[in-house]
């Protein structure tokens, strides 16, 4: 690698230093943002390193949490977020996390001490198979088994994480690895800045791929976009915009996906699959659907049952291997998705006027249809109910959150409710939400991640209150980081989404479904952070407005939300469900 390629060529170290100090010089270098993890004495040599190099690195209460903050840093900032855990129970700690990024394609390096190998299987404590445990949760565990190796394989864990579908590369480091030195040369501590955010390269599709598709699409009459998350990993915003505007293609949108052209779009139809306003009849309706960055998994499908097998499908998707996972594609386009959709673009444009002109009634439906959603959802929407509606709950993110923010949501209602309502009103990394595994206990932890790469901008982070039980000890690391982040308890004082599946479908026998009663903002304000409860719907915009205006410490928001279990579940009125063996209604 020429000094030429690396413009941090100049602040190289060199000389004899142990292994935890070229650790973090090679973070150092590679402009790594900043980091979460608890320490161990495994890994002290790179924390005193840290601290003498004055990198910015926060103590985490859990190591899963650190995970879930990297992997938010990541998504909001497009670099590899960084996170650590002592050997064992640190380590371990971090599965969560780690296949989050994993399942979702984010850039992660995570970092995990491991034992002495001097003494390793003596039964040192918490010492495990940690390496075996860890493998599968991250796109590739590597091994540091020499501390003059450090720099090049620090190297390496960039270049994977952040090629091809992004993913969390683990560096296992024994102890007497980041304790001992070696004498190191400038030239070992070579940076390759291509590899240092995603997407580090594209590839484009085959171009008679590409051609096939785009008569494809040329012939249809209602062609739709179906986009997942892989439009923001591409950052394919433009290319999307541009594509489905130049030939009147409406965009539906999984709940990763939002953000891929903004949700005040005129082409924007909403989210599809589990949950959905205009998007599902719209699928069923085509007659050409093309598939960007978007796995087809469960949600997306309502179970495989979406879309119609008779439609053609035009999938373009950088992971060879998700190609016909679940369904078969009419044209396989392997490729980054900006790359392809630039491509069907230019292939498409020639016919591009006469198109458009073909597919005018085709996008005047839009408005109509959504109009008559709105009409229906109105009721809920704009609910006065006391406790709160969770749809005027959306609603009123929808008016509060300026264009620029961000809202981080949690695995339980949280994300599916907003998956559905909430609005962004701008392309790009708007609306976080942790589909990659659907953990709940993300929404706090992420909101740090989030609140920590975009400095200046609100970061709202909407959590269950189960999700929130779990994470409480993370408001003392946002308090302490002096994070002006606001979090918005939905506090239904139950695992609500379990309690919605009882009652629509085990008649009612609840088990395990229901939490205490809790006074979450008497909570936040003994752990010195802001509070403001909520009861009433018209105080939701006031609260949202003063917990974006603090700078610099944490408000927590305990918004009081329905406790009829028959309301819970997204713009579906499970008293009207009917149920058959067996059957995932939602
Ligand atoms: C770690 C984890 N455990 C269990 C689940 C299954 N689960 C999905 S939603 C949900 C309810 C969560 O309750 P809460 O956070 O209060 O959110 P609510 O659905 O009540 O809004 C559960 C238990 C999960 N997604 N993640
Ligand atoms: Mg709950």
């Amino acid at each position: 690698m020429t000094t030429a390629a690396d413009p941090a060529a100049r602040n190289r170290p060199e000389g004899r230093m142990n292994g935890g100090r070229a650790l973090a010089e090679m973070l150092r270098l590679s402009g790594a943002g900043p980091m979460f993890g608890m320490g161990g004495f495994q890994l002290l040599p790179f924390y005193d390193a840290l601290s003498r190099l004055g990198l910015r690195h926060f103590l985490i209460n859990d190591e899963r949490c650190g995970a879930f903050a990297a992997d938010a840093y990541a998504r909001v900032t497009n670099r590899p977020g960084i996170c650590d855990g002592t050997l064992g129970p640190g380590a371990t700690n971090l599965v969560t996390g780690l296949v989050e990024s994993l399942n979702g394609g984010i850039p992660v390096v995570a970092i995990a001490g491991d034992t002495n190998r001097a003494h390793s299987w003596k039964n040192m404590t918490q010492e495990c198979r940690q390496a075996e445990i860890l493998k599968p949760a991250v796109k590739e565990l590597i091994r540091v088994e020499q501390t003059s190796r450090i720099p090049e394989l620090t190297r390496r864990a960039f270049a994977i994480a952040t090629s091809g579908r992004p993913g969390p590369v683990l560096l296992d480091v024994p102890e007497d690895v980041c304790h001992g030195s070696h004498d190191f040369t400038a030239e070992d501590f070579a940076i390759d800045p291509t590899t240092l955010s995603i997407p580090a390269r594209r590839i484009r599709p085959d171009r008679a791929d590409i051609e096939r598709a785009a008569r494809l699409i040329a012939g249809a009459k209602r062609p739709l976009l179906l986009v997942g998350g892989g439009i923001h990993l591409s950052q394919g915003y433009a290319a999307l915009q541009a594509l489905a505007e130049a030939q009147s293609i409406p965009v539906a949108h999984t709940m990763s996906g939002k953000g891929g052209i903004p949700c005040t779009h005129p082409l924007n139809v909403g989210l599809f699959g589990r949950y959905a306003r205009i998007a599902n009849e719209l699928i069923e309706a085509s007659d050409c659907l093309i598939v960007v960055g978007c796995k087809l998994g469960e949600i997306a499908t309502k179970r495989y049952a979406l879309p119609p097998r008779h439609i053609p499908i035009i999938h373009l998707e950088i992971v060879a291997e998700e190609i016909g996972r679940c369904f078969t594609p009419e044209v396989a386009l392997w490729g980054d998705a900006r790359a392809g959709l630039e491509d069907l673009a230019e292939t498409l444009a020639d016919n591009a006027a006469r198109h458009r002109s073909d597919r005018a009634d085709y996008v005047a439906e839009i408005p109509r249809r959504m109009a008559a959603w709105e009409e229906e959802a109105s009721p809920r929407l704009n609910s006065r109910d006391r406790p709160v509606h969770m749809a005027r709950l959306c609603r009123e993110l929808n008016r509060a959150l300026p264009a620029d923010a961000i809202l981080v949501a949690d695995g339980g209602f949280a994300g599916h409710w907003t998956g559905l309502l909430y609005d962004t009103k701008k392309s790009g990394r708007h609306f976080i939400p942790d589909r990659g595994f659907a953990s709940i206990g993300y929404g706090l932890p992420g909101g740090i991640g989030a609140a920590m790469a975009a400095p200046g901008t609100p970061v709202v982070a909407l959590t269950g209150d189960g999700g929130f039980n779990m994470m409480l000890g993370e408001l003392e690391t946002a308090r302490r980081a002096g994070l002006g982040l606001t979090i918005v308890v939905v506090n239904n004082a139950a695992s609500g989404y379990v309690k919605a599946l009882q009652h629509a479908m085990m008649g009612g026998r609840y088990q395990s479904a229901d939490l205490s009663e809790m006074d979450y903002a008497a909570i936040a304000r003994a752990m010195g952070v802001g509070s403001i409860r909520v009861e009433d719907p018209e105080q939701l915009g006031p609260a949202l407005t003063q917990g974006m205006a603090e700078r610099d410490r944490p408000t927590v928001l305990d918004v009081i939300v329905t406790r009829d279990p028959g309301q819970m579940l997204p713009a579906v009125d499970n008293r009207t469900l009917e149920i058959k063996q067996g059957d995932r209604v939602a």
